[in-house]
């Protein structure tokens, strides 16, 4: 098992200076930053990406994420030139040496909250959801932004794309993905790339969207969609946990094999359909992270994980989920529990 840890590139606040000095980090998950989503991306800005991670002695397989053009989630003959355009990114990802690629297939927009500065007792802050302050957001209306979203619609244009969504429901969406991983998984095979979706953050449907990877079920169909190794899942607890009714057990027993990549973050439910993001400790949210960590390791993953949002703690602001501390004290906590639970199963298996 890698531990990674998000970069977000050269403009990034937290350098890998940094992130190199946090003893359980092996290795940095990125993206290329500068292109527009649907483009293909210029095979030197990886080189730049690869030779900056090898320079702080950190490994680069990771891509999270290369986006997913609406017009591919739209479907129909306008997804065909952004369907090349993706194969043709993951031809240049492969010959970088990448093994991974997170991405998702959420319509508009990526992961919401409704609070990006939620203060606790203690002084730290993080990321919240409240479901009626959500139902009140115009979407088209409302300048939202959060790190990693696509900023590049102007209102107008975003506005007329929630109108094409109109058309496409759950099932269309499914379609959609299932003709974009039939043309895409192929060439991730051959590039020696494992296609790793990110569930919907939250898992259920918002502003009249349909959102389609958010429980058991769901990832057991996506697996089938395209049925080959190379089809697979971002295991992001925090996504799936937000949901009282997900198991996160139950779906790692269903994704076995093919879970590439884990999001590792923890959340305490308020009710149906509210949550906050707390420390990664068992004891601070509804997630036991040491049953999540030894399901996945009893199940044989060995691929890439990463802590995931932190609180915003020591004096760090306005970083969206993605500030340095109290990532670097997740990473810790996921190198801790590993340990022990591998150590465990030598002693248990003498
Ligand atoms: C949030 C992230 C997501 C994720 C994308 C993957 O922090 O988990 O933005 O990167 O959904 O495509």
């Amino acid at each position: 098992m890698k531990i990674t840890f998000r970069w977000y590139g050269s403009s990034d606040k937290i350098t890998l200076d940094m992130i190199r000095q946090i003893p359980a980090v092996d290795g940095i998950v990125t993206a290329v930053y500068d292109v527009p989503p649907g483009d293909v991306w210029r095979f030197d800005s990886v080189a730049q990406l690869k030779e900056a991670c090898k320079k702080a002695e950190l490994s680069c397989e990771v891509i999270e994420s290369v986006p997913v053009h609406e017009q591919i989630k739209l479907g129909g003959p306008l997804a065909k030139p952004y369907i090349e355009n993706y194969k043709e990114n993951l031809r240049i990802l492969g010959q970088q040496g990448i093994k991974c690629v997170c991405y998702n297939f959420m319509p508009a927009f990526d992961w919401v909250r409704s609070d990006l500065n939620f203060a606790y007792p203690d002084g730290s802050h993080a990321l919240a959801y409240k479901h009626d302050e959500i139902l009140k957001i115009d979407p088209a209306n409302q300048n939202m932004s959060l790190p990693g979203w696509d900023a590049s619609y102007s209102k107008t244009e975003l506005k007329a794309l929630l109108n094409k969504y109109k058309a496409i429901d759950e099932e269309k969406l499914w379609k959609n993905l299932e003709v974009f991983l039939s043309e895409i998984i192929p060439v991730a095979a051959e590039n020696g790339i494992n296609m790793a979706i990110h569930p919907d953050d939250p898992p259920w449907s918002l502003f009249g969207l349909p959102r389609i990877i958010t429980n058991a079920s769901a990832v057991s169909r996506l697996l089938k969609l395209v049925d080959h190794p190379a089809n697979g899942l971002t295991f992001c607890t925090g996504s799936f946990a937000a949901a009282k009714e997900n198991n996160l057990l139950d779906i790692i027993k269903v994704a076995t094999g093919r879970i590439h990549f884990v999001h590792l973050r923890n959340v305490k439910r308020e009710n149906a359909r509210d949550f906050y993001e707390t420390a990664h400790l068992s004891k601070c949210g509804d997630i036991d992270m040491y049953a999540v960590l030894k399901e996945l390791i009893d199940a044989g993953f060995d691929g890439y994980i990463r802590p995931d949002h932190g609180r915003m703690i020591w004096g760090e602001a306005k970083c969206g989920g993605y500030g340095l501390y109290d990532r670097a004290l997740g990473a810790s906590y996921i190198a801790g529990l590993v340990e022990a639970i591998l150590k465990r199963r030598i002693i248990d298996n003498e």
